[in-house]
């Protein structure tokens, strides 16, 4: 695994570090955005002082924070892979690059000593799960992972009430960011209550600090909504999202290949308006990773 020494630097004297996926960025955002929105989500950190890690697996080496050339092939070369946990040997025996999701981030975060994490939306239960059993791997990975998560919730293309019911399974501590709801990513709210909300970051380092001291090493999940004026227009949103999944049903489409298809099919039956969306809630989530990671580098 190779840290970058402005991140390994930062982690050995406390300071706060956020680090970032990277499959948002080859398989969640249409090139050539996505390779400005990796840079401007990175620059969100660092204007925070904060200092950014992107992660990816880069000639089969797992990189912690990726330099310019790298972010830039993450980006746009097409033959980068889709890594989850389980892919990462395979990866890195075969000397292949790949992009990380929530799982395999989390994972190798955690592992170089990161305590925060912002994403756009986590992978969750998919519908019709009960006859695909198609679950993301980032659940139960972050079952068994210390690190925070900061999210806008699962995507309305998943199962949310199934979603949650296996984070209370999986003990995945859930906090609502200034909010009792469940976010659905580009809808403010699913209408899922939660059972607990934290006002500010300080009361999320708060929540770490107990999880560490009860010595369990399962994610704390934030999930924080867009503000109902940015959310995406309902109607635009639900119509989109039943043509979507109807042809995913239509062309049997399966597996990994759901999520990004879905996620592109989205952005063009928007016209790009979720896109727009999609690039303002992880800008949000990273402010929120931004000021936890600070709150707690406070207390260290
Ligand atoms: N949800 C999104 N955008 C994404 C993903 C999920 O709104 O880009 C990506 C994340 O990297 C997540 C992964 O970890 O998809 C989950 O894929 P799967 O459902 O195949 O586990
Ligand atoms: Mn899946």
């Amino acid at each position: 695994m190779k840290i970058a020494s402005e991140v390994a630097e930062a982690l050995s004297q406390h300071r706060p570090v956020v680090a970032l996926e990277s499959t948002i960025i080859s398989h969640g955002l249409p090139r050539p955005r996505n390779l400005d929105a990796a840079r401007d989500f990175e620059a969100i950190l660092r204007e925070r002082d904060v200092v950014p890690a992107t992660i990816a697996v880069v000639d089969g080496e797992p990189h912690i924070g990726l330099d310019a050339s790298a972010l830039e092939r993450i980006a746009l070369d097409e033959s980068v892979a889709k890594v989850s946990v389980r892919d990462l040997p395979v990866a890195m025996a075969t000397g292949r690059s790949g992009a990380t999701t929530v799982a395999s981030t989390a994972y190798l975060a955690a592992k170089a000593g990161i305590r925060v994490f912002s994403t756009g939306g986590l992978g969750g239960v998919h519908r019709g799960a009960e006859r695909t059993f198609d679950e993301s791997a980032d659940l139960p990975v972050l079952a068994r992972t210390p690190i925070t998560v900061v999210s806008a919730g699962v995507k309305s293309i998943l199962d949310i009430p199934a979603t949650l019911e296996r984070l209370e399974t999986l003990s995945i501590t859930v906090l609502g960011y200034r909010t009792d709801e469940f976010p659905s990513f580009w809808l403010t709210s699913s209408g899922e209550q939660l059972d607990w909300s934290v006002p500010d970051a300080a009361t999320v380092a708060g929540v770490m600090a107990a999880n560490d001291e009860l010595g369990r090493d399962g994610a704390v999940l934030v999930a924080n909504p867009l503000p109902l004026a940015d959310q995406l227009d309902p109607q635009v949103h639900d119509s989109a999202l039943a043509q979507a999944l109807g042809e995913v049903e239509r062309d049997g489409i399966s597996g990994k290949d759901v999520s990004p298809y879905l996620l592109a099919r989205i952005v063009e039956l928007t016209q790009g308006s979720s896109l727009e969306v999609n690039l303002e809630i992880a800008a949000n989530n990273i402010r929120v990773g931004a000021q936890i990671a600070t709150a707690w580098s406070a207390r260290r």
